[in-house]
């Protein structure tokens, strides 16, 4: 295991002003991302749309990593045949891989969810190195609803998350630990930060009891936001102060950078909200980041529709959400960058 290597990963992907692009939608969900345009997911066009976003010129300005899917690890650049992950890399963008199975119903608990893919990962750790990922991605999934979160649901994602980041540590793949607490239902902010305390406490706790190189890891958390369904939503300010109080409380200062996840919200709210963290007084031990998937393609994917004569239009979209959300890292983001481009 090469500790220097795993912390100059995670420290590339949280460098200032930067963010990771989180590409990696399985073959179902960018399905239903492409229905929204009415753009057929066939293998080719999948690779059309990636290829757009990955040679955006300027992309690697802000973007420091991107998360592929398997299938998009394997496959190539359209106008040259360079793999992607060559592409990015040779930009200084450092290519990683969701390497989850999914998750799937938790026996004996209703409703919550496990995430899968132990299983054969070790090898397949291997062969994504030699293809050249240097992170990986695996994301647990909680859910808040009147009897949930159970203990049982918290406890057996933080012990999966602990080993897939020991597994990734030993093949010097730098892992991204994403234990999403879902936004959905009419839950209140308070309930959000309780719930995201507790599971952010296991996670550690088992990540420390699996000794993990927390110096070569990157989180990707939820925010702590009022539910989508909730009557009463928080302010900007309050989610910033929340999620920063709630994090100053339970991730270690040894973990480089908090990248984190969009989770539903508007791209311009997820810009915001990152900004304003990155405003507050406080001093933090760790770079606040994002790894954007919505937040990142919506717009660009909009744009595109599908259509070839869109892409210079979609690529200037998603150049300039990138661009936001680099601008949001360092607390530089003003509302009038919407408008003066
Ligand atoms: C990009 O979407 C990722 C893959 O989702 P599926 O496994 O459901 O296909 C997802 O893990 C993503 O990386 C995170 O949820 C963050 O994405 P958002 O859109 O919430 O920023």
């Amino acid at each position: 295991m090469n500790l220097e290597q795993l912390e100059s990963t995670a420290k590339a992907m949280a460098a200032p002003g930067k963010g990771i692009l989180a590409a990696d939608e399985s073959t179902p969900t960018i399905g239903k991302r492409f229905d929204q345009i009415n753009a057929e997911s066939t293998e080719e066009n999948r690779r059309t749309y990636r290829d757009m976003l990955f040679t955006t010129e300027g992309m690697e300005n802000y973007i420091s990593g991107v998360i592929f899917f398997d299938e998009t690890l394997r496959q190539s650049t359209v106008d040259r045949d360079v793999p992607f992950s060559k592409h990015l890399s040779d930009l200084g963008v450092v290519p990683g891989i969701k390497v989850d199975k999914g998750a799937k119903e938790l026996a004996g608990f209703e409703g919550e969810k496990v995430t899968e893919g132990l299983d054969g990962l070790r090898d397949r750790l291997k062969e994504y190195y030699d293809l050249g990922a240097r992170f990986a991605k695996w994301r647990a999934v909680i859910t808040i609803t009147e009897e949930a979160p159970s203990f049982a649901c918290i406890d057996a994602n933080a012990h999966a998350l602990a080993r897939y980041a020991a597994l990734c540590q030993e093949a010097d793949i730098a892992p991204i630990v994403e234990p999403e607490v879902l936004m959905d239902g009419e839950h209140n902010i308070e309930a959000s930060f309780e719930v995201t305390s507790e599971v952010l406490s296991s996670v550690f706790e088992a990540l420390v009891r699996m000794d993990v190189y927390l110096e070569g890891i990157i989180l990707k958390p939820n925010m702590v936001l009022s539910g989508y369904e909730c009557s009463e939503q928080a302010s900007v300010d309050e989610v910033a102060e929340a999620t920063v109080s709630c994090f100053m409380r339970f991730v270690p200062a040894a973990v480089p950078g908090i990248c984190f996840l969009s989770g539903g919200q508007s791209d311009i709210h997820a810009t915001e909200h990152l900004n304003a963290m990155n405003c507050l007084g406080t001093e933090k031990p760790w770079k606040l980041s994002f790894s954007y998937g919505r937040a990142l393609q919506q717009p660009a994917l909009k744009a595109w529709g599908g259509d070839p004569a869109n892409v210079e239009n979609a690529r200037e979209a998603f150049l300039h959400r990138a661009k936001c959300n680099g601008a949001a890292t360092t607390g530089d983001y003003t509302k009038e960058m919407e408008t003066s481009e």
